[in-house]
């Protein structure tokens, strides 16, 4: 039966807030909206306290009341909301896809479908062609120009599963696999093991001697919703919203296969062709010598087989260090390797600090305390408290005024003096469109961290976009520039620029560049940040938690960065106190 995710759970009430919204209904969508945020936040499945009939720790879950809760149930227990699907009836929109369109709400979609008949992408393109949007009341030729410009990136997006959303769910395919007898060794491929931000399917490969066996466990594991297809060695299911696919090789292939199907396939390429170059043929099968071979292609299988049990093997068959999974992208990691001069790639054990973080004086949901002792949890070195400063893009009330930045200051000081972790007095300033941060000097004195984001004109020009951020990194009071792109994935693009310009400037004014490791940022990536890093340039690898439970987003960050072949020496947060203090401003 259906073991709904959070994350399914969740966008099914993120759908119903829309829907609802479309409709024209007032607060409902708000409270639907509140729960999701709530349910995804939620740190353990909530269908396990369904299926263990305590749907009174539902009800303590923040964020959740009667009537969601009721539907948490019946969407775990039956896999449909009912009032959902009536809604879908009466509004037959493609609203998921149609609120991806950068500029398009739920209120906008509501509006299209009843004077237009607008239900799905290709009808609100066609709308937007023919000129019929700006005729609409409340709509405008400029509205219906920015729609058509953003309806291909809507188009391409959305199908992916964030890297933090399908990872968890590969652990415990992982753990479920390990747990059945006929699996001899186990392990992910594909882009999950690359940690790429973003994830098509999540591919798991297994050794066994008996593949059937394998294959008939793993399409009776209880959390798969639909078998998509399955063979003698292979198959594929649905697990949420997420697809997995499984294959099994015997014992002496599964180095290569792991090799070949963890790609990336540019990699792979780059790898083959290396390994023609000498006398060698590589599949997910082995490496082969095939000097002495008249025709390599005359078998998959040739010549003398010298590796394929192993990952590592396959490497060395070539002459080549192993190359961490997070390195195959063909941005010259064969090369590196090569020349025995691959990164030390850094490890969470190396990072003694998170520089960006919220408390409840901005829109957190802790206190300074809860956050500090999470912090602690962490087994952190420095702790910095970076709460919103008020200013473009930031809702007003939520920001910090300068009078209330000092108190907060204070606050911080006070707990610094009873904590263990050393707690720095930080705030996240906003980068206006024109590169200014609007911090007073009387206020930057007083802090120890400035990170400076962009919150608000995200739709620049690269040109716009690149001085905009540029005068923020020369600015002398930035340590960091937080999410330099401001993208979210899956819904915004976000400020487009050219990180090794970036990386060069902010390695010339000492100002380091983030890798926001919150899974809907990722921002920036691994390819700026390999970019910036060529540069010269210091990255900060930090959370921008809300909450405690939220510290741990350090994971994605870290392999983020580990894809932009960041060093422990490159990170602000891997150096001690007293090396941080000496970049700060
Ligand atoms: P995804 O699932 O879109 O996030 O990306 P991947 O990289 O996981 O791609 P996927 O699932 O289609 O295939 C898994 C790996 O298998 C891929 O990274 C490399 C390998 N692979 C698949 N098809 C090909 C191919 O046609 N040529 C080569 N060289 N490798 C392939
Ligand atoms: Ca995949
Ligand atoms: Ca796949
Ligand atoms: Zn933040």
């Amino acid at each position: 039966m259906t073991r709904a995710t959070n994350a399914e759970l969740a966008a099914r009430f993120e759908e119903f807030a829309d829907l609802l919204e479309a409709d024209d209904v007032e607060y409902k969508p708000r409270a639907y909206r509140r729960a999701a945020d709530a349910i995804k936040a939620h740190p353990a499945p909530l269908a396990d306290l369904v299926e263990r009939g305590d749907e009174a720790a539902l009800d303590d879950v923040e964020g959740v009341g009667d009537a969601i809760s009721s539907k948490i149930v019946e969407y775990v227990e039956t896999g449909e909301i009912e009032e959902l699907e009536e809604l879908r009836e009466e509004l037959p929109v493609d609203i998921v896809a149609l609120t991806r369109v950068e500029g398009v709400g739920p209120k906008t979609v509501g509006t299209l479908y009843r004077e237009l008949d607008v239900r799905n992408l290709d009808d609100l393109e066609a709308a937007a062609e023919a000129g019929e949007i700006q005729d609409v009341k409340g709509f405008g030729a400029k509205t219906e120009e920015n729609i058509l410009e953003n309806v291909e990136f809507a188009r391409t997006i959305g199908e992916r599963q964030l890297l933090g959303e399908a990872r968890p769910l590969a652990d415990d395919v992982l753990a479920y696999l390990e747990s059945l007898e006929s699996v001899e060794r186990c392990a992910v491929a594909g882009s999950i093991r690359r940690w790429r931000e973003t994830i098509g399917d999540v591919d798991v490969l297994v050794s066994s001697d008996s593949s059937e066996v394998v294959v008939e466990g793993f399409v009776d594991w209880n959390s798969v919703d639909d078998e998509i297809e399955s063979g003698p060695e292979k198959a594929s299911v649905r697990v949420g919203d997420v697809r997995v696919d499984l294959r099994v090789v015997v014992p002496e292939e599964f180095g290569s296969a792991l090799q070949y199907f963890t790609g990336s396939k540019d990699h792979n390429v780059r790898l083959r062709n290396y390994a023609i170059d000498r006398g060698m043929k590589l599949n997910e099968y082995g490496a082969f010598d095939v000097s002495a071979v008249e025709d390599p292609d005359a078998d998959q299988r040739v010549g003398d087989r010298v590796a394929g049990e192993t990952e590592e093997g396959m490497y060395e068959a070539l002459g080549l260090p192993w190359i961490p999974p997070e390195l195959r992208e063909d941005r010259g990691e064969i090369a590196a390797a090569a020349e025995n001069n691959l990164p030390d790639l850094l490890t969470r054990e190396d990072v003694r600090g998170d520089l960006h973080t919220h408390t409840e004086w901005s829109d957190g949901n802790n206190t300074i305390d809860e956050m500090v002792a999470g912090a602690e949890e962490q087994g952190y070195d420095y702790y910095a408290i970076a709460d919103h400063a008020e200013g473009p893009g930031i809702v007003g009330g939520v920001g910090l005024s300068d009078t209330e930045i000092l108190e907060q200051v204070e606050a911080i000081r006070e707990v610094n003096a009873a904590s263990e972790v050393e707690v720095l007095a930080g705030i996240e300033a906003n980068v206006d469109a024109d590169g200014e941060i609007g911090l007073t000097d009387a206020v930057v004195e007083e802090l120890d961290v400035i990170v400076a984001s962009p919150h608000s004109a995200l739709d620049q020009s690269s040109e716009e976009a690149t001085e905009r951020l540029l005068t923020a990194i020369e600015n002398p009071a930035v340590d960091i520039l937080g999410h330099p792109s401001g993208r979210l994935l899956n819904q915004r693009e976000g400020l487009s620029f050219d990180a090794a310009t970036l990386g060069q400037a902010a390695a010339e004014h000492g100002t380091a560049l983030e890798v926001n490791a919150n899974p809907h940022r990722l921002d920036l990536w691994g390819s700026a940040v390999q970019a910036a890093i060529e540069e010269g340039a210091t990255i900060a690898v930090n959370t921008d938690a809300h909450r405690p439970a939220t510290l741990e987003f350090v994971r994605w960050g870290v392999h983020t960065a580990r894809r932009g072949w960041a060093e422990p020496a490159d990170v602000l947060n891997a150096w001690d106190l007293e090396e941080l203090r000496a970049f700060l401003h």
